[in-house]
């Protein structure tokens, strides 16, 4: 969508977007203000912010000393109980002697959780359940971290076992003055990996929101913040709050903050970049309903979800309109690579109420459909759709205790993929026929009138390791598919990659893409997927259901089965030569 673009480099991060000189250099040359750093790579970069100023180029973002300042977990928490921002009950302090942490251990009780000073992100957190085994806990965490940071550096908090991550949105312009943005919970998450955040957080009492707020105000102000940060809380069971730590940038979750009030974040900061006043008062801050934001990821749950990479070899999205957002940077054929982070999109949904806004982020998911690279949607869609998260049971552990929720079983039976699968390469093969501009030319008619009218297409498909051998009768836009002892009815009828069928009396409306010999198919947020083989000259033994028409030109060669006979499905009655082979006719069961 950018105007222009200037090459800053090759894929790798270290080579291009994590080139602070180089950027500033086309900067100047493209004769850029200011520098937007996103949310990854340079956006918490002192150094880099510093380079900005140097170079009179904005950096839009809060001024290199309140970056540094949130550096350092005890620094940062010596200044927030400076600014009367609550923390968890703990020790902070320079002392790291260990009969000192052992003592301060004793007063802050137990379960404790030693942190890294210099950790983040939860890396460097070690829970410890009891005295005894806080000197070997102490020692292996100080190790790790030295490993880790270069800083072997702890504190110490009180461990709460059941916290939800709720974090406030604030602003600050450049006089100094300071407003909140309501909240978002984003407790459900993985190996501290945000999955699906909320605005605002469900359950939280007024008096609460307005105490968090004015509290990441206070905390935002106490570093002269300047910008857009976010304050972020574990919010224990019984209502208390404490600071845990704060991001000075533009969050990956912010437009669920963007829906709920109305307020577009990117523009604030570049008012306030620009030394505009801040957009609104606290008193004019408002919110409406309730907004969801799922992360699509390119990973595989099924394989403790792996990152995936791969060529998006179909790709669609929802319809964007006032409840339903797509935050994306890729579009159908581009490639995930390995050089970034795998994430393909952010849905984000509005509506008035939670439930209304889950609703819709499981129908979105179902809209949203993607083949050739591994996704997270259908885990997606189990979480959204799981009752403990309707009924607002978040904490961090979300994830954890709720497995065996998360991990559905493929809701299409497989009979029923594959009758679909084959509806699907029937009507594809169909449509790729060249139309005859002889609308009375028997050659030109689509709906496969052939000369020899009962004749058994095979048609493959594996399915995993599976491979599963199917035969189709077509007869009057109708198809009869033979799938293992059972038959089923089939209509289909195929518009691009929309598929309607009825299969057996249901009918069915789904999704698809073919690409060579793939297939998938997209149904309630699940994929099928398999391989397809056909035999195109494999002429098969079988004939008709309740009729023995041959299937090609030949010669009978032997009858089995005589006037008055009682016969049954299966059984051969009439032996045929063709084509230098014998083919045994079977009698078919009567199905229509
Ligand atoms: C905690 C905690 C429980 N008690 N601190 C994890 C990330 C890091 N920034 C802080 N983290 C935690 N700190 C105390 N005193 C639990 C976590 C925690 C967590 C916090 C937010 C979201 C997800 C989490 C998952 C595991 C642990």
């Amino acid at each position: 969508m950018a105007d222009e673009a200037f090459h800053i480099g090759p894929a790798p991060s270290s080579e291009s977007y994590l080139r602070s000189e180089k950027i500033i250099e086309i900067a100047k040359e493209s004769g850029a203000q200011a520098i937007h750093p996103g949310y990854g790579f340079l956006s918490e970069n002192t150094g880099f912010a510093e380079a900005c100023e140097a170079n009179n180029l904005v950096f839009i973002g809060p001024p290199s000393s309140a970056i540094a300042a949130m550096g350092s977990k005890s620094a940062a928490k010596a200044i927030m109980e400076k600014a009367g921002v609550p923390l968890v009950p703990g020790y902070h302090g320079d002392d790291q002697a260990p009969e000192t942490l052992r003592k301060e251990a004793e007063k802050c009780g137990f379960p404790l959780l030693l942190k890294a000073v210099a950790g983040g992100g939860g890396k460097g957190m070690r829970v410890v359940e009891r005295m005894e085994e806080f000197d070997d806990a102490l020692a292996a965490a100080k190790r790790e971290a030295k490993n880790a940071f270069g800083n072997p550096d702890m504190l110490i908090e009180r461990y709460l076992t059941q916290p939800r991550h709720v974090e406030i949105q604030v602003f600050c312009d450049q006089d100094g003055k300071g407003v909140y943005l309501a909240e978002r919970d984003c407790s459900v998450q993985r190996r501290h990996q945000k999955v699906l955040e909320e605005a605002p957080a469900p359950g939280l009492s007024e008096d609460t929101r307005k105490a968090m707020g004015e509290a990441a105000v206070r905390a935002a102000q106490a570093i002269n913040y300047v910008g857009a940060g976010t304050v972020e809380f574990l919010y224990d069971v019984d209502g208390s709050f404490f600071f845990m730590e704060m991001n000075t940038r533009l969050q990956v979750e912010h437009p669920v903050t963007e829906m709920v009030t109305g307020q577009d974040l990117v523009e604030w900061q570049l008012k306030i970049a620009w030394g505009e006043p801040l957009p609104l008062q606290q008193s004019e801050v408002k919110t409406r309903g309730h907004a969801l934001e799922a992360r699509i990821y390119a990973e595989d749950p099924d394989h403790d979800f792996l990152p995936a990479t791969g060529h998006l070899r179909y790709l669609s999205t929802p319809d964007e309109n006032a409840h339903v957002r797509v935050d994306t940077g890729v579009t159908e054929g581009d490639d995930i690579s390995i050089h970034y982070d795998p994430m393909i999109a952010k849905l984000i949904v509005w509506d008035e109420t939670r439930d209304q806004a889950i609703n819709r982020m499981v129908q979105a998911l179902e809209n949203y459909r993607i083949a050739g690279v591994k996704t997270n949607i259908r885990f997606l869609h189990a979480l959204a759709d799981a009752q403990p998260f309707r009924e607002q049971d978040l904490t961090t552990g979300f994830i954890d205790t709720h497995r065996e929720l998360l991990f559905p079983k493929s809701k299409l039976d497989t009979h029923k993929a594959l009758v679909l699968a084959a509806g699907f390469v029937l009507e594809a093969r169909k449509s790729s026929e060249p139309a005859s501009t002889d609308p009375w030319s028997p050659f030109g008619r689509r709906n496969s009138w052939r000369l020899n009218s009962e004749y058994a297409q095979p048609l493959q498909l594996q399915v995993g390791e599976d491979i599963h051998d199917l035969k189709i009768l077509e007869r009057d836009d109708r198809y009869q598919v033979y799938v293992g002892d059972s038959v089923y009815n089939l209509t289909a009828r195929l518009d691009d990659d929309f598929l309607q069928a009825v299969v057996n009396g249901h009918r069915i409306s789904i999704h698809g893409n073919l690409h060579n010999d793939q297939l998938v198919l997209f149904y309630e947020g699940d994929t099928f997927q398999c391989n397809v083989y056909r035999e195109t000259y494999g002429f098969e033994d079988m004939a008709g259901e309740g009729s023995l028409e041959a299937p090609m030109n030949g010669a009978i060669v032997a009858v089995q089965a005589k006037v008055g006979d009682k016969v049954t499905a299966g059984q051969t009655l009439v032996i045929m030569e063709a084509m230098k082979m014998e083919h045994a006719i079977k009698l078919r069961p009567m199905v229509w």
